[in-house]
């Protein structure tokens, strides 16, 4: 089919400068980024410090001013990665760090209307604090912990990223029906059997598939799955709740779903 070989005209080019390039295998070879990736959907050029560096040692760190434990990233080689990422057409560089601003499902859709980034990936106890101050854009956390590196992070915003670019998700999937997209968590989903585990012993979840799942009402199936997404996110995200508009509908489902539990004594 002719429609194939034609492509939306969004490709973004990610380069990640990083001590470690071969941990990219796991966005590069696998899973739904991996397909994206072999249909030109997007890039990813690696930069390694290491081959930046004129010393015999390749060296690449040092040990900190002022002491203590560790050793910080050499300014020079970084800086010299940063400038054959940008002569590829680097785009912003962003340096992922627990110091940075919390990635949410906002940030990840500008990030996916630009053409292209460079993510500075930090090892050991960091990077100079003067390279990060002239080179870096902007800086991201994916969350409130220490990792051993930024590389997972990066990877994780590359991931995050590329579904967001259209016909990264195969099929009739579409990122427009994920969860956060809506501003709510997603409903549950359950598949065969209709009954797990047939003994029902345990759990604080019944064993039989909600029958609405099983009516074929799409109407129903599709308000009993708003309700669900609802009534969950009160329970587990009432912060992302609070930021949530909701229409008489929706709150309707929502004091039913909070009388329903409240009836069934929790
Ligand atoms: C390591 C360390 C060891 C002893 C005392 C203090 C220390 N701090 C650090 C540290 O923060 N290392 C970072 C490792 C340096 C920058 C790259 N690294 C990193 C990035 N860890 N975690 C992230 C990260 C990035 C984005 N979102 C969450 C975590």
């Amino acid at each position: 089919m002719a429609g194939r070989l034609v492509k939306a005209g969004l490709v973004i080019r990610f380069h990640a400068v990083t001590l470690f390039p071969e941990m990219f295998a796991a966005v590069t070879a696998s899973g739904i980024s991996g397909r994206a990736l072999e249909a030109g959907l997007w890039s990813l050029g690696l930069w390694n410090p290491r081959d930046f560096t004129s010393d015999n040692y390749r060296t690449v760190d040092d040990r900190p001013y002022g002491g203590g434990p560790g050793m910080v990233m050499l300014a020079e080689p970084l800086d010299k990665a940063l400038d054959a990422a940008r002569q590829a057409g680097g785009g912003k560089v962003i340096y992922l760090s627990p110091q940075g601003r919390k990635l949410d499902h906002a940030m990840v859709m500008e990030l996916a209307g630009t053409t292209a980034m460079t993510f500075l990936c930090g090892r050991y106890e960091g990077v100079d604090e003067r390279l990060i101050g002239r080179r870096v854009d902007e800086e991201l956390s994916i969350g409130d912990y220490v990792l051993s590196g930024g590389e997972l992070a990066a990877m994780a915003v590359i991931d995050a990223v590329v579904r967001q670019i259209p016909g990264a998700l195969g099929g009739e999937q579409s990122a427009l029906e994920e969860s956060f997209v809506d501003g709510l968590l997603d409903c549950p989903q359950y598949t065969r059997p209709e009954v797990w585990p047939q003994d029902g012993a345990g759990g604080k979840v019944p064993a039989q598939v909600p029958s609405t799942l099983l009516s074929g009402h799409h109407e129903n199936i599709r308000r009993w799955r708003l309700q669900q997404a609802l009534g969950r996110t009160w329970l587990r995200r009432p912060d992302l709740l609070a930021a949530r508009k909701l229409n008489d509908d929706e709150r309707k489902l929502l004091e039913d779903f909070q009388r329903q539990r409240g009836e069934s004594g929790k």
